[in-house]
């Protein structure tokens, strides 16, 4: 999410230190200090690969000791009657893995990765889009997601801006055609810019709700160019820090109108991707409108967009929301709003969005769990919403960090198979509201429960005796399939 224009200083200082690109495609990583590679951002001339030493990486099987091997995750293995890839439908995010510089709000960038000349330019763009392309190529993942800023560079003015968009796109799509790739989704920007400070649909200036409006258009219009699957709203500003200068009501209002227009304009394009919203319950502002699955539900009902709409659930999101991610998946589930999910997860001391990748694997059960009950999430998929940790710096890691992401949730839906034949929590949970497989629980069931007809009934039975929960032995057997 980070712009890629470094300061003015690092740039000159690159420049007298300049490295060919070859010399720089041996390095692994050059020193931060230095401001990247530093041709000055003229050409796209990148000579041969951009990650030399990186095959194709394989399913080798958990025993393998090739960490550019997957141990869990085999693409064409059928588990639960679906090869594992369309349970998983995997996407690279494109602002962490290739905009990602490490900075921190303490720490300047760590990473410079060989192609970057520490430029924003539109050539720079290009070779880091043919660089993104090799990177899914050789990771055997065909989907991916952007942000509209982040794969083109702005300029000085909206129809500047979007003539650099049309450019990049325009790479996009012929190297998505060579690669047989998509995106997953595409989304618009509208957190980083100084325009957005207050909010973008939210904002209470109309040039910045009409500006916001400009760039959705045109987002949707590329997403859809693009042949992508589905469109993200996550404002990242729609909310506010305090009541005391805000109106949430004529906020609130606005937003709604804004993603009704937004509807209006995906069918007047005819694009049939999929709307979703992304929860979020603060970060950048304290109270976010989308604060969980739950609240944005409300949300849509009230504002009768429910039929447009699907969710995007974050696991690193739900956790700030003070949900577990399983919780929102599965509110999301049984409303029928599971849309798309982004795999990262947070950091329980930390408590921040950190964006991990996710390696625990009860986490990854409970999440393919749902995943499972929900018959997958297509057209949605799982979007790698994370970043490599400020001291990963080897161009090596960020495959690492795909392939233990990939794997864990491979084996997570291992796990769920696994539950699933053994049936003892099915069974557990079945047993815990057998009392309702009843002529009176059929009658409560069926919604004709009436209170007298259950007073009756209790003067009858008198005390009920009420049943151990038995949550030890849910762990025992849930934990028994890791
Ligand atoms: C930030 C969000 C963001 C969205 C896309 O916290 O997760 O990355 O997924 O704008
Ligand atoms: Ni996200
Ligand atoms: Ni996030």
């Amino acid at each position: 999410m980070m712009k890629g224009s470094k300061p003015l200083l690092l740039l000159l200082v690159a420049s007298s230190l300049c490295l060919s690109a070859v010399i720089a495609a041996q390095q692994q990583t050059c020193p931060a200090d230095l401001g990247g590679k530093c041709d000055g951002g003229a050409s796209d001339d990148w000579e041969g690969e951009f990650f030399p030493g990186v095959p194709k990486i394989k399913y080798e099987g958990p025993t393998s000791k090739n960490p550019l091997a997957y141990r869990w995750y085999n693409a064409e293995e059928v588990i639960l009657g679906k090869k594992m890839k369309d349970w998983m439908r995997f996407s690279v995010a494109f602002w962490h893995t290739f905009r990602g510089t490490g900075a921190d709000p303490f720490g300047a960038p760590t990473k410079s990765w060989p192609w970057e000349d520490g430029t924003n330019s539109l050539a720079m763009a290009k070779r880091r889009m043919r660089a993104h392309f090799e990177f899914m190529e050789k990771l055997g993942v065909d989907r991916w997601c952007f942000h509209d800023r982040d794969i083109a560079p702005d300029g000085r003015t909206l129809e500047e801006t979007n003539a650099n968009m049309d450019e990049i796109v325009e790479l996009a799509k012929q190297l998505q055609a060579e690669t047989n790739t998509k995106p997953l989704w595409g989304t618009a920007q509208l957190f980083m810019h100084p325009r957005y400070m207050h909010g973008a649909a939210t904002s209470p200036e109309v040039k910045v709700y009409a500006y916001a409006a400009a760039q959705v258009k045109k987002a949707l219009e590329v997403t859809h160019y693009l042949g992508g699957e589905n469109y993200v709203f996550w404002g990242g500003r729609e909310g506010y820090q305090t009541l005391l200068n805000t109106d949430m009501k004529r906020e609130l209002d606005h937003l709604a109108n804004f993603l009704q227009a937004a509807v209006d304009y995906k069918k007047k394009i005819g694009f049939k991707g999929t709307l979703l919203i992304e929860p979020k319950p603060q970060e950048p502002t304290k109270h976010q409108y989308d604060w969980d699955v739950a609240t944005t539900f409300a949300f849509l009902q009230k504002y009768g967009l429910t039929g447009e709409f699907k969710i995007n659930v974050e696991c690193n999101h739900a956790t700030l929301s003070g949900h577990s991610c399983h919780h929102e998946l599965e509110t999301a589930r049984i409303n029928g709003l599971l849309g798309n999910i982004d795999a990262n997860t947070g950091d329980p001391q930390v408590g921040w969005d950190t964006d991990q990748f996710m390696t625990d694997i009860a986490e990854a059960t409970l999440v393919m769990s749902s995943v499972v009950k929900n018959g997958g999430l297509a057209p949605g998929g799982f979007n790698f919403d994370a970043k490599l940790r400020r001291e990963s710096t080897d161009v090596e890691d960020m495959f690492l960090a795909h392939i233990s992401g990939m794997d864990t949730l491979a084996r997570g839906l291992r796990n769920v198979a696994k539950l699933i034949e053994d049936g003892s929590l099915d069974e557990l949970v079945r047993k815990r509201y057998q009392s309702f497989d009843s002529q009176i629980g059929a009658l409560i069931e069926s919604g004709k429960g009436d209170f007298e007809t259950l007073e009756k009934k209790v003067l009858e039975w008198g005390e009920p005796t009420v049943p151990s929960g038995k949550q030890e032995l849910a762990e025992i057997l849930f934990h028994s399939a890791l």
